[in-house]
């Protein structure tokens, strides 16, 4: 019968023990732990600028970061790709009497490139990290011509504006998210201008008025310009719903929702334009 007791006495003097130590010796043992490990941080915080504490939230931060760029790299994404056909007759030259004019010589085409459409997702996926890097874009004036005919850029980009001619240029912007005027100048130089905000700029030469471009800044990196054949492709979308845009010269545009499924993949779209 001892035997018995002493058998079970103590795993129940144990049990009781050990519940008596969740409430009064585990849990304060535990708060002091928190207590101390949470200290150096309020210390630094408290005392001001600290080594130790600024490399401490200095790694937590990099680590954080890096989980969520691992994170964002190994979710799975989709690429939006299509063709876009233009079939609307061809822009009208916008010609505006002008004394500039004289000399210069008449009867131009529309810029070869006029076909070429940007293709883009409305808004940026709500779980895409902004694109902060500066970037920089060429507008070239040859020929009397912008090339190319249509720059699509990220906010934040620095276009150049080469004169590639042996004439004088003027470039210019009325109107739009970045009016701007860069003056006469002259064969070789080059001039630039920062778009800090989102929107389609119109480019002239104020010299001469057959020469016009676009210029369409996005505040995400979800766009393309289509290729001679009038092919596109939208890379690293993640997966959600969006409302994807074909756009040419201002004169058309047609929209349509798209779906980027959970597992990523391809998308096809092709559009029609006219
Ligand atoms: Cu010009």
């Amino acid at each position: 019968m001892i035997s018995w007791r002493l058998r079970f006495k103590m795993p129940l003097r144990c049990i009781r023990l050990s519940a008596r130590e969740i409430s009064s010796r585990t849990v304060p043992r535990r708060a002091a732990t928190v207590a101390q490990g949470f200290s150096p941080a309020s210390a630094s915080v408290a005392q001001g600028f600290s080594p130790a504490g600024a490399a401490w939230s200095c790694a937590t931060l990099i680590a954080a970061a890096l989980l969520a760029s691992t994170t964002l790299a190994q979710a799975p994404t989709g690429v939006i790709r299509g063709r876009v056909d233009v079939r609307r007759t061809p822009p009208q030259l916008e010609r505006r009497p002008n004394v500039n004019d004289l000399g210069t010589h008449a009867g131009h085409e529309p810029p070869q490139d006029w076909r070429r459409s940007v293709v883009y997702l409305e808004s940026a996926p709500s779980r895409a990290f902004p694109d902060v890097e500066p970037q920089r874009a060429t507008m070239d004036q040859r020929n009397e011509t912008f090339v190319p005919h249509v720059l699509a850029v990220t906010v934040g980009t620095t276009v150049d504006f080469p004169n590639s001619d042996s004439t004088y240029h003027n470039v210019f912007s009325l109107r739009g998210p970045r009016p701007f005027d860069l003056g006469r100048y002259a064969a070789g130089k080059s001039k630039s201008v920062r778009f800090d905000r989102a929107g389609i700029v119109r480019v002239f030469c104020e010299i001469h008025s057959h020469m016009s471009a676009f210029i369409l800044v996005f505040n995400h990196r979800y766009f393309d310009v289509t290729s001679a054949d009038g092919r596109y492709q939208i890379g690293r979308v993640p997966p959600g719903r969006y409302t994807l845009v074909a756009w040419n010269e201002g004169a058309v545009r047609e929209s349509r929702p798209i779906v980027i499924p959970e597992e990523g993949g391809p998308v096809e779209a092709d559009f029609t334009l006219r």
